[in-house]
């Protein structure tokens, strides 16, 4: 296959010349292109097929210990200034970035066929929908994305002769010499050379040497979210890293949702929880990103770009989530989970025991009874086709998207912040946002046990550009409709803790006692109190599941001064860090709250 598309061929012969693959496919999406991939991977003995009568279409990948999750510290936003990519990203010169991967670039496939695919993040032909080309020399990659993104000739039919696309390059770094083979290795090449470069002015993306998930399915994280939020700034929408659900009350009566939570943090669980609330129903229409855009009725419309769910293994059950579990029963990658003797998947918190002997991640024999290290890595992850979940929505895939009626944002709480809390307005929302995070709970980077990492959005590792504009960006949404249009904003916390270390919300499923009183808050039907920190369901607005207290849930859902004092000092360090970007609406919220509190 070739195109007309002069740009595109072009480029195509450009990366040709630079990374010297043996041969060059072009990508059809067609299900005899994914066998082969699979094929492909089979025989080079870094995959393995999985049972055909337990999990039919699937197989496990094994990756190398150097590379098993996405990689921060070598994420780069390239722009042209440090000041554009702001102080949460790394920056290097785009020009000295350039020379430095073209370096590693040159001669890079020598060994490999280079695949050039075709794809749609968002429905095929979709106006919200936007076209990548990724090129890659990974079989896994191709593999992937066929489940993550719509990928195919399709989407070089509606490119046509002159459409726009995001170029998206991709190598594993590991080239081939004459009659060399991985040696059943998964291909890669180490830390120090392993690159994941956005370069937002040219809304290019440069990949180089890591094989695994979001560094090398480009049009996750690097296009989806980096690169899009650069192109949602400058068109008037958002591009976020975000759920988006559909809730049913017992009338019928529908409410969508989207939530940005940490990495990490359940959004998958919440995106497919099964409702303990009788007569609920929560559908899926994506676990990961949301990109809204205002429509013509004024309101927020959310699409998911995505086609697949990418998810953490580890932690997976019947009970966490069951709909998950559900969607990998079939047609499924799994990257870095232990196998059974039979050749099924299993991993920690799977729900049940191993039964029998595994084989660990890094493929050496593995007992429960001697074992010292896990099973499965923690950053193990299924690839599943989001059509197989049993409760995605029906239209799921409406280029429209669907009205948002709610946004929650979220993180690991262990104390002072609330269950629930609605803001009293967008700004306040805004402020909600730019403030989440999580606290450390064991000792991870260079940060102290019980401060937080704050996680504006959910967005730290994954906004394009400075976050003190993106911060002004979106409270310049404010303007673009009337005020009664927008969505109600909200702050949830699943994981408060006793002093002692118990959990005061069982969490999972009896989440939904939340969403039905956020549900009911956008309906006008849910009673709520005023508080310093925004408007809170009075103790009994919310049902308690079994085992939570009156008195857990009076602590859930009451203002503590104290810890909301330290919190503000901890706020004003965050956004120190902004400087000048940090736009004054949210100095004034800030200094608001503050003045709420001394008062109470
Ligand atoms: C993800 C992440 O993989 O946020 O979705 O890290
Ligand atoms: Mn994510």
């Amino acid at each position: 296959m070739s195109t007309k598309h002069q740009k595109l061929q072009q480029w195509v012969n450009e990366i040709t010349d630079m990374c010297q693959p043996d041969a060059i496919h072009w990508c059809d999406g067609t299900q005899a292109e994914y066998d082969e991939m699979i094929r492909i991977s089979i025989n080079g003995k870094y995959a393995t097929p999985l049972n055909e009568q337990k999990r039919p279409g699937c197989v496990n990948f094994n990756s190398d210990v150097t590379d098993v999750a996405r990689v921060e510290n070598r994420t780069y936003i390239a722009a042209k200034t440090k000041d554009a990519a702001g102080p949460t990203n790394n920056w290097i010169d785009p020009d000295e970035l350039k020379k430095t991967m073209k370096n590693l670039y040159k001669g890079c496939m020598k060994g490999r066929t280079m695949y050039v695919i075709p794809f749609s993040m968002g429905p095929i032909g979709s106006k919200i929908a936007k076209i990548g080309i990724e090129i890659t020399d990974s079989p896994y990659v191709v593999a992937n994305m066929h489940i993550m993104t719509r990928v195919g000739t399709k989407v070089l039919e509606i490119l046509g002769d002159d459409g726009e696309f995001v170029p998206c390059l991709h190598s594993v770094g590991k080239p081939l010499a004459e009659g060399e083979n991985d040696g059943g290795k998964w291909p890669c090449a180490p830390l120090d050379k392993k690159y994941i470069s956005h370069f937002p002015e040219e809304r290019t993306i440069w990949s180089y040497g890591s094989g695994y998930g979001g560094n090398a399915l480009l049009g996750k994280k690097c296009l989806a979210l980096r690169i899009a939020s650069v192109i949602a700034r400058d068109e008037g929408w958002l591009a976020e890293h975000m759920l988006i659900l559909k809730l049913t009350n017992p009338q019928g009566v529908v409410k969508y949702i989207t939530a940005a939570f940490p990495s990490a943090c359940g959004k998958t669980n919440l995106a497919m929880l099964v409702p303990t609330v009788p007569g609920w129903k929560v559908e899926t229409i994506g676990d990961d990103i949301a990109w809204m855009k205002f429509g013509e009725d004024g309101r927020l419309y959310a699409i998911n770009p995505e086609a697949g769910f990418f998810g953490v293994a580890p932690g997976t059950s019947d009970e966490s989530n069951k709909m998950a579990m559900a969607s990998i029963t079939k047609n499924s990658i799994f990257t870095n989970v232990a196998l059974t003797e039979d050749k099924d998947i299993w991993w920690e918190g799977i729900g049940y025991e191993p039964p029998g002997k595994l084989i660990d991640w890094t493929g050496n024999e593995w007992e429960m009874e001697t074992a010292t290290k896990p099973a499965a890595h923690p950053n193990a992850r299924f690839t599943a086709p989001a059509s197989q979940c049993p409760v995605i929505a029906p239209e799921w895939e409406d280029p429209k998207g669907v009205p948002i009626s709610a946004i929650l944002f979220g993180g690991r709480r262990p104390s002072t912040i609330p269950l629930v809390n609605q803001s009293r307005n967008w700004i306040h929302g805004v402020f909600m946002g730019s403030v989440a995070g999580s606290e450390i709970t064991a000792a991870a980077l260079d940060l102290k046990v019980g401060t937080v990492r704050r996680d504006p959005f959910a967005m730290l590792p994954f906004c394009g550009y400075h976050m003190g504009d993106y911060f002004k960006h979106w409270i310049g949404m404010e303007k673009k409709t009337d005020t009664d249009k927008l969505p109600k904003i909200f702050f949830v916390n699943w994981f408060r803790k006793t002093e002692s270390g118990k959990w005061l919300w069982p969490g999972y499923g009896e989440n939904s006692r939340v969403l039905k009183w956020v549900f009911e808050r956008c309906t006008g039907e849910a009673e709520a109190v005023e508080t310093p920190i925004g408007f809170m369901p009075t103790v009994d607005a919310i049902d308690r599941p079994e085992g939570v207290t009156a008195e857990d849930m009076k602590a859930m859902l009451s203002v503590d001064k104290d810890g909301w004092i330290k919190e503000l000092h901890s706020i004003k360090e965050h956004y120190g860090k902004f400087g000048d970007h940090l736009p004054k609406e949210l100095l004034e919220e800030l200094a608001a709250l503050e003045e709420r509190l001394n008062k109470a």
